[in-house]
């Protein structure tokens, strides 16, 4: 039998089949992915093939379908694990706040090389937009500007009051759309939102640090009433790169690939080289200097945040 693996613990699949049956299914004990080195060798969006257990109503997988593409993270730089999020996807939206908690661009910037490295095109979603004062809403332009110039979609929106969500509605008609962000920024309430009658648990935001619970704990996958589906995922505390390389990195920054054959040294890092395209267009704010100096820090394998309020 096929089916598509809609929710996963990591030792249990709960794969949709048949049309709309639901069926939790284990894994052989053995199976590992072709050069795919991942602590989950299969997550939520995998086609797979299973049997039913004699006399059970679970079944076992026995292959995954290859994938058209996946998106994998590892939980820090310097960590070797890596965990695989989802995997053939249409799009992915990045949920951010810049309030309670806030979102660091080092982390988008992460997020938006990796998701470029694996093809999957991304939407910025500011949410809680309603919380925003006057103070906040400043820095939330700032950087929405740089994403927008950076060729982001950027939508802000509110799970609270609504706003935009019919807009949001659009984006993910007919696709399978990845949620992904820090804990605490409103996955689970967009999703809410979205889905007339759904009530996903959503988590309140500690005082102290103004950090989210982790309140989903499996990523899942839903399907939308209007067409399409929507996977919600756990919050992500930081977003570890897998290993690419610096030449791959400048691609995977779509405003800095269009330059980079441009520079004098065909292997220029773009960091201390004379005559680089790429620090030409930061000098004359062609380019923002606050994805520039993240792109530094992903190249020399630092995970820091920079202040985009100090910068342009
Ligand atoms: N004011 C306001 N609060 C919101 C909004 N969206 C979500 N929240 C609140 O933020 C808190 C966290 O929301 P969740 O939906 O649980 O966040 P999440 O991203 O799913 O978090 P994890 O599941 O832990 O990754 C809840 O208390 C929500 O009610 C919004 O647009 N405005
Ligand atoms: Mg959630
Ligand atoms: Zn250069």
């Amino acid at each position: 039998m096929e089916g598509i693996v809609v929710k996963s613990t990591g030792s249990w699949f709960s794969v949709l089949h048949s049309g709309n049956i639901f069926t939790e299914c284990k894994i052989k004990g053995n199976f590992r992915m072709k050069g795919m080195k991942t602590t989950n060798p299969c997550a939520v969006g995998d086609h797979v093939v299973f049997q039913m257990m004699p006399n059970e109503a679970i079944g076992v997988i026995s292959e995954i379908k290859d994938r058209h593409n996946c998106i994998i993270r590892k939980s820090t730089n310097l960590s070797k694990q890596k965990h695989l999020l989802a995997a053939n996807i249409d799009q992915a939206f990045l949920i951010v706040t810049v309030a309670s908690p806030r979102t660091s661009t080092g982390f988008i910037d992460r997020f938006l090389v990796t998701a470029e490295a694996y093809h999957i095109p991304t939407t910025l979603l500011f949410n809680k937009i309603d919380i925003y004062n006057d103070e906040v809403m400043k820095y939330h332009n700032l950087i929405k500007a740089i994403y927008e110039k950076a060729g982001y979609p950027c939508l802000e929106v509110s799970a609270l009051r609504g706003d935009n969500i019919d807009k949001v509605k659009v984006l993910l008609k007919d696709k399978i759309n990845l949620f992904s962000g820090h804990s605490g920024v409103g996955k689970s309430a967009l999703i809410n939102k979205i889905i007339p009658g759904f009530s996903l648990k959503t988590g309140i935001i500690s005082d102290m640090h103004q950090k989210g619970k982790h309140t989903t704990t499996f990523a899942e996958m839903f399907k939308l009433p209007f067409g399409g589906f929507i996977i919600d995922t756990p919050g992500i505390k930081e977003f570890g790169m897998v290993d690419f390389t610096r030449e791959e990195v400048t691609y995977f920054f779509p405003e800095m690939k269009l330059l980079a054959n441009k520079c004098q040294f065909d292997n220029c890092s773009h960091e201390h080289e004379p005559r680089c395209a790429i620090k030409q267009a930061v000098a004359e704010g062609n380019i923002s200097e606050t994805r520039y100096l993240n792109y530094l820090n992903i190249i020399n394998g630092r995970e820091m945040d920079v202040d985009a309020w100090e910068l342009k």
